[in-house]
């Protein structure tokens, strides 16, 4: 505005343009929970059962107990899950556990499955 020049009357229109527009619909937004992803170890002839408990115990968390339980799960039946997390977690957990069996130089197979 220049100097001296007469200020608009202030309504709601000019104050906030477009807010006076009324919408009858109403937005219904769903959002989905993300999938969470199961861990799952395959048992192999070779990996020994001492390293599949620590990789248990260091990098899912459990006690030595569970730890032993899900070894043998593995060992008996040929898979057991390890763990439940998201995506990201798993992953990275998964890749964490393989990188482990690899530089020890096992076989030791792990697979993500969505829940
Ligand atoms: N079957 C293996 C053995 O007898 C032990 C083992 C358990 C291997 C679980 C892999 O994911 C596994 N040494």
């Amino acid at each position: 505005m220049k100097p001296g020049e007469e200020t608009p009357p202030t309504t709601k229109e000019n104050e906030m343009p477009g807010t006076d527009i009324q919408l009858d619909e109403k937005i219904k937004v769903k959002i989905a929970e993300p999938k969470n992803w199961k861990v799952i170890l395959l048992n192999d002839d070779s990996t020994p059962m001492e390293f599949v408990i620590s990789i248990l115990v260091d990098i899912f968390k459990h006690s030595h107990e569970t730890a032993r339980d899900i070894m043998f799960q593995v060992h008996e039946t040929g898979s057991g899950i390890a763990g439940i997390y998201s995506f990201e977690i798993a992953e990275a957990k998964a890749v964490e556990a393989t990188h482990q069996a690899r530089t020890n130089g096992f076989p030791l197979q792990i697979k993500l499955e969505e829940e």
